[in-house]
């Protein structure tokens, strides 16, 4: 008998990795989202997929919506990953971010407990939870210091998770990821803000790139790797957390140097803080700048993941490291960006 699951937030990055590779097990996959969030489906196109899906409209806010897909399907799994997901929109945005992000994980939970409580769910769980912290990596133990109200309401969404697998003997996991990107990561994320800024600047199509603060580090791993993660999760004989890093740190500064290697530019930093910049050594121009209004009202400085029970458990390890991933997005970018012409 097929497995039929579900993925909410399905057109984006995480959603649309995870789709592809329920597919290839044999899975039944459907989709939620809202309307537009798919509007051109760009993700599922590049991966192939957009005729093997069930598409299906809903909003996590919205309770009826998620009751109505639940009754329309008898699922096995299912993977809540919609939620607001850009740190910064959230201090722009606390309420509905806290209602979509946190509310939201347990109205699943919710409709999971009422309707039949054999189904597997895996929430989408953020290492922003873990946010400032005084320890050199963390793993599942990690002390929790919240930062943005986005990373906040994860902490709820966690917590709740946490409380309906012990208080209704739910199978019900979460996932404390570590920043993972890729070619299909959204273009506000600074990795991606990176790699096609970059391309542009090397292809002449962008003059100049502006960021916020270039001394962030991030353990940046690889979509693709992590949605295996989940899944491996939800077949484990019993519910529970774990990290999914890659156990390396890295600053955006570093991100950009990188980048800069790869493409061939060669760049000199000038000024400290906020007059930092980088100059074309070829054309002597200044092609990144620092632009306050990418700063956050709070940061999170450092990350690193601990994923070793992951790697012992459910024998799961990323494969892609910090520089293929690098390189596997600038080429990406170049190759789009190369076709638009
Ligand atoms: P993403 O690309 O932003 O995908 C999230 C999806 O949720 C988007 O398609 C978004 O649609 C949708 N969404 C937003 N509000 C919604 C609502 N009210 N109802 C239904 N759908 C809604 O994020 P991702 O990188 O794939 O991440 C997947 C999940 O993992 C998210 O929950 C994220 O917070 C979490 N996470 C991500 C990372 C990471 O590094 N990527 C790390 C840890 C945890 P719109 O784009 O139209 O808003
Ligand atoms: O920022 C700094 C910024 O927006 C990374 C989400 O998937 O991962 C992601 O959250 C760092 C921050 O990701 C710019 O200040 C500098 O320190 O790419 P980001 P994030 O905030 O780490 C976690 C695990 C999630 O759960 C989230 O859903 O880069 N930074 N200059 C910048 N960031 C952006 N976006 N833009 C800049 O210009």
């Amino acid at each position: 008998m097929k497995k039929t699951a579900l993925i909410t937030g399905g057109a984006g990055q995480d959603g649309s990795y995870l789709a592809s590779f329920l597919l290839k097990k044999n899975y039944r996959v459907v989709l939620a989202d809202r309307r537009n969030s798919r509007a051109d489906n760009w993700r599922h196109k590049f991966l192939g997929i957009e005729n093997h899906l069930i598409y299906e409209d809903f909003d996590l806010a919205d309770f009826d919506s998620i009751f109505r897909i639940f009754k329309k399907f008898k699922f096995d799994e299912v993977y809540n990953l919609a939620a607001q997901s850009f740190v910064k929109s959230s201090f722009e945005t606390p309420i509905s971010t806290s209602d979509v992000t946190g509310l939201g994980a347990l109205r699943i939970l919710e409709v999971i407990r009422i309707t039949n409580k054999k189904i597997k769910f895996y929430q989408a769980s953020s290492s922003e939870m873990i946010g400032n912290t005084f320890s050199k990596i963390q793993n599942e133990k990690a002390i929790l210091n919240p930062r943005s109200p986005y990373a906040i309401a994860k902490v709820f969404a966690h917590n709740i998770t946490k409380n309906y697998r012990d208080s209704y003997n739910m199978f019900a996991c979460s996932g404390i990821l570590f920043n993972h990107e890729s070619p299909l990561r959204g273009e506000e994320f600074v990795t991606r803000k990176i790699s096609k800024g970059l391309c542009e600047i090397k292809l002449n199509k962008k003059k100049l790139l502006e960021l916020g603060n270039l001394d962030s580090k991030r353990d940046w791993g690889f979509a693709g790797d992590y949605v295996e993660g989940m899944w491996k999760m939800l077949q484990y004989k019993k519910p529970d957390d774990y990290v999914l890093a890659t156990n390396k740190a890295y600053s955006v500064r570093d991100f950009i140097n990188l980048s800069c290697d790869i493409l061939k530019i060669k760049i000199k930093w000038i000024g400290k803080g906020k007059k930092e910049k980088a100059i074309d050594l070829s054309t002597k121009k200044i092609i990144i700048k620092i632009n306050s209004k990418y700063y956050r009202p709070s940061e999170v400085h450092f990350l690193k993941g601990d994923y070793n029970k992951a790697k012992k458990t459910l024998r799961w390890r990323p494969k892609v490291l910090f520089k293929d991933l690098v390189k596997m997005m600038i080429e990406e970018d170049l190759k789009r960006l190369r076709k638009e012409k």
